[in-house]
């Protein structure tokens, strides 16, 4: 089972497009176990993209995940780490495939809406940086089950 930390970023709670970001990951079948609204300070910013730390777009990266309210969310299942991303698209929505959210709905790299986890590992480091346990409702059944995963 794994556990993907998503983001929708700033762009995404400005533009209106919560809902609709959020309706395409949930009609796929995906379990959201966390849910909230939340303004990302500087510190918990250099945190979450640590890796990128040093690189030219960082200063500009931890302005734009700071500069507004984001819709956070933890989605868990098998495999969801690599679904997830897939149904994201590629990091430059100019790049992006067709029918991803980031070619459907962006234009621009440093506006590209929405973050989703890169790995288990990170899933679970990204997921602890912005989750309580006792705030993941991980066991709640959902009787659909049966008609998603065969
Ligand atoms: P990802 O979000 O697809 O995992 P990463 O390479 O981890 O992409 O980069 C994190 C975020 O940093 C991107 O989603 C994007 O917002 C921003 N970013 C990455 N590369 C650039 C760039 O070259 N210019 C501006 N922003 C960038
Ligand atoms: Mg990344």
């Amino acid at each position: 089972m794994e556990r993907s930390l998503v983001i929708l970023k700033p762009d995404a709670v400005q533009r209106g497009l919560v809902g609709t970001i959020l309706t395409r990951l949930e009609q796929r079948g995906l379990k959201i176990v966390g849910l909230k609204l939340m303004q990302i300070d500087e510190q918990l910013a250099r945190k979450h993209y640590a890796e990128h730390e040093g690189k030219g777009f960082f200063n500009d990266l931890v302005s734009y995940i700071t500069s507004g309210p984001v819709v956070v969310l933890v989605i868990a299942g098998d495999n969801v780490i690599e679904m997830i991303r897939n149904t994201v698209g590629a990091t430059n929505p100019a790049k992006a495939a067709p029918g991803t959210i980031r070619a459907d709905y962006a234009v621009s790299i440093g506006r590209n809406l929405i973050h989703a986890s890169d790995s288990p590992a990170s899933g679970e480091r990204e997921t602890a940086n912005f989750f309580q346990d006792a705030e993941l409702l991980q066991n709640f059944n959902r009787t659909v089950d049966p008609w998603i995963f065969e």
